[in-house]
């Protein structure tokens, strides 16, 4: 059996979730460090984005395809059930996180606190007050979805949870949407359970070089 890679820089929260998925499937890889836009990824994505996956002659962008291949190419727990509405209940989840949690909470919040591109590189205020709101609903709601069971689908851990977790590691550590995060108690007792465990601590990102988170 070939080596499986996922292709990627560890600080971000989609090679993250690529990794945690791995682990839960209990698929080996191996992370080959590299950044957006460089030749190995620019080989395998067409805009140039992490993570990429190569096994064997197979090579993938876009974390959800990757996922689906680590979940069906291998044996190993489902990682997205195969009940047809959980299974559902899961896909929308990741689509509607990654269509509007990580756009507030990680490329425009996040970014402007760590490349905020302000001329003496301080956060950039502007963008993040203008986020807070919104990342104050976005808190609300997925507290409120995840206050009956303890996960987003049904009673039990599925991708959906892989693809928020990392996303809510960096909502911990940022100050605002730490202290957010604190507030809305159902999902902080979800991030600090699942987060504990294996598979997160593993992929746990490491520090941006240079900066504080
Ligand atoms: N839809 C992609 C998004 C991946 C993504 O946005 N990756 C970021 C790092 S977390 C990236 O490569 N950013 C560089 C860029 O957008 O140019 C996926 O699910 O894999």
């Amino acid at each position: 059996m070939p080596e499986l890679q996922i292709i990627g820089a560890p600080q971000s929260n989609y090679v993250c979730m690529t990794r945690i998925a791995c682990r839960e499937k209990g698929v080996p890889y191996t992370l080959v460090p590299a950044r957006p836009h460089s030749p190995e990824v620019d080989a395998i994505h067409p805009f140039g984005k992490i993570p990429v996956m190569r096994h064997g002659d197979v090579t993938l962008s876009e974390s959800r395809a990757i996922c689906y291949y680590i979940d069906h190419a291998f044996d190993g727990p489902p990682l997205a059930p195969r009940d047809p509405v959980l299974g559902a209940r899961t896909e929308e989840w990741v689509s509607l996180v990654n269509t509007h949690i990580d756009p507030l909470l990680v490329r425009q919040y996040l970014l402007a606190h760590l490349f905020p591109g302000t001329p003496d590189g301080s956060p950039d205020r502007a963008k993040i007050d203008a986020a807070l709101p919104k990342i104050e609903q976005h808190s609300a709601l997925l507290d409120r979805a995840v206050a009956r069971t303890g996960y987003l689908v049904g009673d039990s851990f599925t991708l959906a949870d892989i693809n928020l977790l990392p996303i809510l590691f960096y909502m911990a550590k940022m100050p605002e949407s730490g202290a957010m995060l604190r507030r809305a108690t159902k999902l902080d007792a979800y991030y600090r359970r699942h987060w504990a465990r294996p598979s997160a601590q593993e992929a746990t990102p490491p520090p941006f070089p240079g900066r504080q988170a």
